[in-house]
């Protein structure tokens, strides 16, 4: 413990909490956000940043800084107030919480500098601790740790626990959990109430250091957190929810309440008496400066693609081979799976690379929050891969993602029923409509090897959630090693000047689209095939132009569900075109086993499914000839 710490703490621990926490008052009587759950962690809050984190506070971003994840993110007016503590916000500014124009929203976000990342969907920020956790130990070999905050409430997502389980597996003794047993959730109390002791045996059984404290003993948070530790470490803080105003401590119906006005002065009228009028501030501890500096700038393929046209090979297997080959030439180039390795090829990366694979078993939400602790404060480019079908577990953590700003790079294999025999509990149905509505997402779709490996390549510099779906089937190799790629630049494949529809399809359906074509043109029907490359940003441009010259004929297929995906993107692209006529081929019905060519022709996008909707939308027109 600091020394001048502990001097205050001598004659009463409050005198602490009123010193640090002395901005308190102002945020509850002006907002009063959550009060209860910010009282709970006033002691545990002060002693972490002004006794344990090590960091620079005028430069919350700095790589050296201890990390900071406030799990409970409910509870960010006390975070707030430990920023204005330490000076890096102006108390005017606090005082505009949740304020419009403010920064100091009612859970952090990344518009704060001191926020990584986005917090208050409970369950989350262990996982993205993970990730730091993860990075500061066997990436950046450094000596800042990660702390966490968690509430005794959200321990009942299962998402924690896959994080407890990753974290004693790596042994990541740079990470530190404080749990705050305050008893009470939001309607009710947490199943274990105060029941530390059964939190402590589960944490052991998980395989973690886990010590009991007062969590309002200033003196005993700050010998348990000053611990050496050999494992990751929980901190189980037994708390009172509400603590320092008595008529709510402990009780029930309090949680995001705000105090009357009568209340609300009388509690602001007693902390100010006990706020220490003390001129001396407490500073933190500059942090050890030995992370490396990383730029994340000019993460590029070294050559073209060496694929030759015709050659065949899924996607999926040339993206392993895409992530290898980009590792070879950069040193942050990470990777995660989940115990899918050699089925979304990521196992490619792994032979060659080992020390920058990250294996996160079968723990999907976990592996998505890993992946955003690994890219915060810019220091990897990652890629985390399973089957399309598994992403949609993690979907509140890609959301969360996505507020947060994070730039990773999730691969979904196994897209679609073209994967066959292992039915449709393996199958991603509906992960373009999963991604699609993802702010600021970048979807590539990719129907080759040339083109996968463009795609790898343009995700590691596209900001934001992107997210690239790769094919079981093998395909024959379309482009040319030159072809260039851009984000949201279309491709037409297949063109002449007597074309009479414009098909759109990507992946296996484009192949089939191409197959159409050369069979329609045997029937003296000629069609334009286009690849989308990206589903979002779509190429509306390319798209109109094109489906204007076959007389605003246009047909979609995919290998998705007919909610959300390649059709209904394309429906939103020309939904102000006039007389476009559009015709979409999706999988209407939940699919089953059967070989890959079988099951495209039951459910209707295969060649000949194509074949029969130009014919039917010709003949239904006057313009056909
Ligand atoms: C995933 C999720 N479910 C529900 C909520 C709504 N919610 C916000 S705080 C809260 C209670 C949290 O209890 P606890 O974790 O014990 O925190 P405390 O406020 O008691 O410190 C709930 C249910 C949420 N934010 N996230
Ligand atoms: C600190 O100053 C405030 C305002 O001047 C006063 O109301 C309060 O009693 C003082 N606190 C102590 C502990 O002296
Ligand atoms: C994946 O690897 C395991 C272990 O080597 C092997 O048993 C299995 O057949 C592999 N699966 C595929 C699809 O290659």
């Amino acid at each position: 413990c600091r020394n001048d710490l502990v001097a205050l703490v001598t004659s009463d621990d409050h005198k602490v909490i009123s010193l640090v926490m002395n901005v308190i008052p102002n945020v509850y009587s002006l907002s009063p956000r959550y009060p209860t759950s910010c009282c709970s962690i006033a002691e545990i809050m002060s002693v972490l940043f002004f006794n344990t984190m090590k960091y620079r506070a005028e430069d919350p971003k700095n790589i050296n800084n201890d990390r900071f994840i406030l799990s409970k993110g409910h509870s960010a007016p006390a975070l707030y107030s430990m920023w204005t503590e330490t000076g890096f916000l102006k108390e005017s500014e606090l005082l505009s919480l949740c304020q419009v124009e403010s920064i100091l929203e009612g859970h952090p976000t990344p518009k704060q500098q001191f926020a990584d990342v986005v917090t208050g969907s409970l369950g989350q920020g262990l996982g993205v601790a993970c990730g730091m956790a993860y990075t500061g130990k066997y990436f950046d070999k450094s000596s800042y740790h990660v702390f966490c905050l968690l509430g005794d409430g959200e321990l009942s997502e299962g998402a924690v626990w896959e994080a407890m389980s990753f974290a004693s597996y790596y042994q990541l003794d740079n990470l530190v959990a404080i749990l705050d047993i305050n008893r009470l959730g939001q309607t009710d109390p947490a199943p274990l109430q105060h029941h530390v002791e059964k939190y402590q045996k589960r944490c052991e059984a998980f395989g973690w250091h886990s010590i009991i404290v007062d969590g309002h003993s200033v003196e005993e948070l700050c010998k348990a957190l000053s611990q050496a530790r050999h494992q990751p470490t929980a901190i189980i803080a037994k708390t009172t929810k509400g603590k320092g105003i008595p008529a709510v401590e402990d009780k029930m119906g309090w949680h995001a309440k705000p105090l009357s006005k009568d209340m609300a002065e009388g509690v602001v009228k007693d902390l100010q008496a006990r706020i220490m009028n003390s001129s001396k501030r407490l500073y933190p501890t500059t942090p050890i400066e030995d992370a490396p500096p990383v730029s994340l700038r000019n993460v590029r393929m070294p050559s073209a693609p060496a694929y030759k046209q015709g050659e065949k090979i899924s996607t999926r297997k040339a993206y392993g081979m895409a992530l290898a080959k980009l590792g070879r030439y950069n040193e942050r180039v990470v990777v995660l799976d989940g115990d899918t390795n050699n089925l979304t090829y990521s196992e490619i990366f792994k032979n060659e690379h080992p020390n920058r694979f990250v294996e996160c078993y079968i723990a999907q939400q976990n592996m998505v929050s890993v992946a955003t602790g690994c890219a915060a404060r810019e220091r990897n480019v990652v890629y985390a891969s399973t089957l399309a079908s598994f992403f949609t577990r993690a979907y509140d953590q890609l959301r969360m993602a996505a507020i947060s700003e994070s730039n990773i790079n999730l691969c979904g294999s196994h897209c679609g029923l073209s994967i066959g025999e292992d039915g449709p509990s393996q199958m991603g149905l509906e992960d373009m409509a999963m991604f699609r509505a993802i702010p600021m997402a970048t979807i590539f779709y990719p129907s080759d090897g040339v083109s996968i490996e463009k795609a790898v390549e343009l995700a590691a510099s596209t900001k934001g959630v992107c997210y690239i779906r790769t094919s079981h089937p093998e395909n024959p190799i379309i482009y040319s090693s030159n072809e260039d790629f851009h984000v949201g630049q279309a491709k037409v494949v297949y063109q002449s000047a007597e074309d009479k529809v414009t098909v759109i399809g990507a992946g296996i359906t484009l192949h089939e689209a191409m197959a159409a074509a050369e069979m329609l043109k045997k029937e003296r029907i000629f069609i334009r095939v286009i690849d989308p490359f990206t589903i979002k940003p779509l190429d509306s441009k390319t798209i109109i132009e094109h489906t204007r010259q076959t007389r605003g004929r246009i047909l979609t297929v995919e290998d998705h569900y007919y909610e959300g995906g390649l059709g209904e993107a394309v429906c939103s692209a020309v939904v102000n075109e006039q007389g476009f006529t559009l015709q979409r081929l999706a999988v209407a019905h939940v699919p089953r086993s059967g070989k890959t060519s079988e099951l495209l022709k039951i459910y209707g996008i295969d060649r000949e499914a194509i074949c029969q909707a130009v014919r039917k939308m010709l003949s239904g027109s006057a313009n056909a000839k």
